[in-house]
This record gives C-alpha cells, sequence and structure tokens, in this order.
C-alpha cells in the first residue's frame, strides 16, 4: 500500500514509546526525529510536520503526566493528529436514483482510466452505470474510453468516427456538445453518469470555458478533480484553483502506488474544501479504494498492532496500584503485598532481563526460558507465603528478618521453604529501595546519573 514507509515508521515511533520503560528525552527526541523524517519524506507540508512535533514535546515534556497516561496520550495524539492532516472523518459521495459525476482534470491526471474504475465499482453496488465520453480533444481518448468499457463490461456513450467525421469543422468543445445532444435519451436509461472530459497542460481560461459550459448543459450531481498523487503538496493549490474556477465538489488522488509523494497529496488536499473521495491504488481496473481516514490511517499504523500496543501499556500498569504504591512510598510505607502486586505488574511488562536490560549501564545476559518458568513458580510461592502471614508481618517485614520463627511458621504454613521465604524479604527489601530512589525522580525526565548509580547498586542483585 502507499505511504508503507511512513507507516512503519510512525509505528515505530509509536512502539518506542509503548515500550519504554522510562520516557526520557533522549528516546522522545528519536522518536519525533523519526517522525519528523518520515512525514517529510512523504511530503508533508512542513509546517503540518511541525506542528505535530510541537503536540508530541508539550505532552512529552509534562512532568505532571503520569508516565502511564503519558504514553497513551502520546500513541492517541499521533493517531488523532494524522487523522486530521488527513482529513478527519470520511465523506462519501451520496447517489441518488439519478445520479451524474463530471471529472475534471489536467492531462494525464488519471480522469478515464478512474472513470471506468468507478465505473466498475458502481456496477458491482447495484447501479446501472453509463459512461460518457466528452473528451473529443485527444485523438486517441474515445478509443480508450472505449476499451477499458469493454473490459469492465459497461454501457457508454462516445464520439464515433462518423459522428467525428462529421463535426469535423466544429470546435472540439463543439463536438462534445453535440456527443451530449446525441445520446441524451439514452443516458434516461441509466441511474449513474459517469462523464470523462479533456484535460488540458494546466488549468486555462480555455479549459475554464469548455467546463463551465459543460457543466451547464449536463449539470452533474456532483463535480470531481483527478489528481495524481505525484502533484504532492502542490494537489492544494490545484484543488484551490479549480474550486475557485468551478466549485468542485471533492478529489480523487490517483497514482498513490506510485510516488513517495502520496501524503502530500493527500494532506494538502486536507487543507482544501475539497474533501478526497476515493484513491487509485494501480493501474487495474479494481484498483480503487474509496478514501476514509481513519481506516486509511489503521492500515498505515497497523491499527491491531496500535490496539494492542494501548491495552499492552495499560494492562501492565494498572494505574491506581501505581498509585496506591507511590502514596505508600512517601508515607514511608511499602509492605510485601506492595513487593507482590508490583513484581505482578512487572511480569506482565516482559521479562525482568528485559526491563533491567532498559536502564542503561546495565548489561544483563538473556535468561534462559527455564529461568522464566522458575521465575513464575517463585512467584506463586511468594503469594502462598504472603497469604499464611499475619497483617502486621505484611505491613512490617523487617519484623520478620528479627524472628526467625515466623519465617519457620509462615513456610510450614504455605508449604514453602526458609530459604525461599528469605529470598522474597531480599527482594522486597531491593525493591524497596529501588522505588525510593525512582520515586525521587520525576516522569520522563531521568537523571542518567541516578539511573547510573541505580544500576551499578542493583546489578546482579535482582534475582530473576
Ligand atoms: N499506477 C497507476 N497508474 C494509474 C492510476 N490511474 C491512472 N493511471 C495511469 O495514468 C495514465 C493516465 O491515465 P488516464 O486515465 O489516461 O488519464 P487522463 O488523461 O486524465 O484521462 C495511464 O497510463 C493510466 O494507466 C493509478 O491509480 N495507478
Ligand atoms: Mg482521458
Amino acid at each position: 500500500m502507499a505511504l508503507e514507509k511512513l507507516g512503519q515508521s510512525l509505528k515505530s515511533g509509536i512502539k518506542k514509546i509503548s515500550n519504554a520503560i522510562f520516557l526520557d528525552k533522549k528516546l522522545i527526541d528519536q522518536v519525533i526525529k523519526d517522525i519528523q523524517k518520515s512525514l517529510i519524506e512523504a511530503d508533508v507540508n512542513i509546517e503540518l510536520v511541525f506542528a505535530l512535533s510541537q503536540k508530541i514535546k508539550k505532552i512529552a515534556y509534562d512532568e505532571t503526566i503520569q508516565s502511564i497516561d503519558k504514553k497513551e496520550q502520546l500513541v492517541t495524539l499521533i493517531h488523532d493528529e494524522i487523522l486530521q492532516i488527513l482529513g478527519g472523518e470520511a465523506k462519501e459521495l451520496k447517489l441518488q436514483n439519478s445520479s451524474s459525476i463530471m471529472f475534471l482534470g489536467l492531462y494525464g491526471a488519471g480522469k478515464t482510466t478512474t472513470i471506468a474504475k468507478l465505473g466498475k465499482y458502481y456496477a458491482k453496488r447495484g447501479r446501472k452505470v453509463a459512461l460518457l465520453g466528452l473528451d473529443t480533444q485527444r485523438p486517441a481518448a474515445m478509443e480508450q474510453l472505449r476499451q477499458m468499457a469493454d473490459k469492465a463490461s459497461l454501457a457508454y456513450f462516445i464520439e464515433t468516427p462518423e459522428d467525428k467525421e462529421k463535426n469535423s469543422k466544429l470546435t472540439h468543445t463543439k463536438r462534445s456538445l453535440e456527443v451530449i445532444k446525441k445520446y441524451s435519451p439514452d443516458l434516461k436509461k441509466y441511474d449513474l453518469i459517469l462523464i470523462d472530459t479533456a484535460g488540458r497542460d494546466g488549468l486555462n481560461k480555455d479549459l475554464i470555458k469548455e467546463i463551465e459550459l459543460l457543466n451547464k448543459t449536463l449539470n452533474p450531481t456532483y463535480r470531481i478533480l483527478v489528481m495524481p498523487a505525484d502533484v504532492g503538496q502542490a494537489a492544494k493549490s490545484q484543488a484551490d484553483e479549480f474550486q475557485k474556477a468551478l466549485n468542485i465538489d471533492g478529489v480523487i488522488i490517483t497514482r498513490m502506488d506510485g510516488t513517495s509523494k502520496a501524503g502530500g497529496a493527500l494532506t494538502a488536499c486536507a487543507e482544501t474544501s475539497a474533501p478526497v473521495y476515493f484513491i487509485g491504488t494501480g493501474e487495474q481496473i479494481h484498483e480503487i479504494e474509496t478514501f476514509n481516514p481513519e481506516s486509511f490511517i489503521q492500515r498505515l499504523l497497523g491499527m491491531g498492532d496500535l490496539q494492542a500496543l494501548l491495552e499492552h501499556v495499560k494492562s501492565a500498569t494498572d494505574e491506581s496500584q501505581t498509585k496506591r504504591i507511590e502514596d505508600r512510598l512517601k508515607e514511608g510505607k511499602f509492605t510485601l503485598l506492595d513487593l507482590y502486586s508490583q513484581l505482578e505488574q512487572m511480569n506482565k511488562m516482559g521479562s525482568m532481563d528485559k526491563l533491567l536490560g532498559m536502564i542503561p549501564g546495565m548489561n544483563v545476559a538473556k535468561l534462559p526460558k527455564s529461568a522464566l518458568d522458575k521465575q513464575e513458580q517463585k512467584m506463586k510461592n511468594w503469594k502462598c507465603a504472603i497469604s499464611s502471614m499475619t497483617e502486621q508481618e505484611i505491613e512490617n517485614p523487617e519484623i520478620l528478618e528479627k524472628q526467625t520463627s515466623r519465617i519457620a511458621r509462615i513456610a510450614k504454613g504455605s508449604g514453602t521453604t526458609t530459604t525461599e521465604i528469605r529470598e522474597l524479604l531480599k527482594q522486597y527489601k531491593i525493591l524497596k529501595e529501588m522505588m525510593g530512589m525512582q520515586s525521587g525522580m520525576a516522569d520522563g525526565n531521568i537523571d542518567p546519573k541516578m539511573m547510573q548509580k541505580m544500576a551499578k547498586k542493583f546489578k546482579g542483585k535482582m534475582k530473576f
């Protein structure tokens, strides 16, 4: 699909944000740089890119937003902003029982191809479609439309070689009017008429005059400008010019498949009052799709993935839990139950080695799978042990260290060993200290020196 590279880069940026334990400035700046680069490569207006970067920074650097909220807000922001610059809500061409669409555009924009594609598209959806060929200017235009209509099994009405011969003294605009006159009765039998018109090198007076005349004669339901994606950001001025001169109702962007500028064309149209209704994605007759910014971005960002990532972020950190633990730490309280829920959360986020691996300066050799299985078993045993403790013991694990008889009692009562309980107590101490340090760091604003210190202190001590 078009804009694959942009999609990949946005996706990887979002992943980086979601997977990061700490949203430090370095990470955010890197993500912004990547996103900027890919948006600019996709020809998106630099001002839009800059505005998006500023919005990301505003949230990312805001120390009052909790890390978990921040991740969610950032992912949502990127999604929503890209959606907006692609045009927001999807627009649909509303067709009545008897509708007609006139297609306008410069030479080679893809008008004739698009008409055949759309003819097939609507015929498949139960419309009785006819193609009307009014490009009497280009010699091969009629034959091209005939061939494409045949291929798509669609009815067509064109200037025949005999008509052309007969009217050879007329201007081509007048010859187009002759075509309309000739087929008017036949066209009444169809409920959707797609009208092909002639182009020019640019929107000149001649073209405006011709289209105005055809518009007056036919009074089509819609006037749609066809533009190839490779015009990039120039799509804005082209759409604006056609809008001003001929009051167009919307745009179709063709050749989305063959250019790196598709992003420019799409986002440029979003800045005009002409919505993009369809995009052409190849030369084949079926290669056309409705343009729906939301589903487009879902594919661009791999929304299935995105949803999963968001859920991962949400589920990995239970906000109220984290808040409770933070509060308890502030009060100088951190019990074994807090330890347990904290460990569970860390577990959900990924293995301990991965977690520690994200701390700069920490070099953790990858743990074998069996170690991770053991970790789960250990967690279960700890849970049993904690449930055999008295409330006083849970609230003040320190008393256990002083009274070994308590440890023996708990081990017996929970079917665990005293070694395991000692280990639990050791982890508790380490984590309490670690969290004490961590809570001293503002979210997303990590002091590298502190991280180094922490890494050094805990290196090899985490027993997972
Ligand atoms: N790759 C690609 N080529 C297209 C697409 N739409 C049109 N074209 C090609 O663009 C060229 C010009 O198309 P045409 O319909 O003749 O443009 P017109 O002059 O506006 O009628 C042709 O070679 C088409 O095959 C598209 O979506 N993708
Ligand atoms: Mg044509």
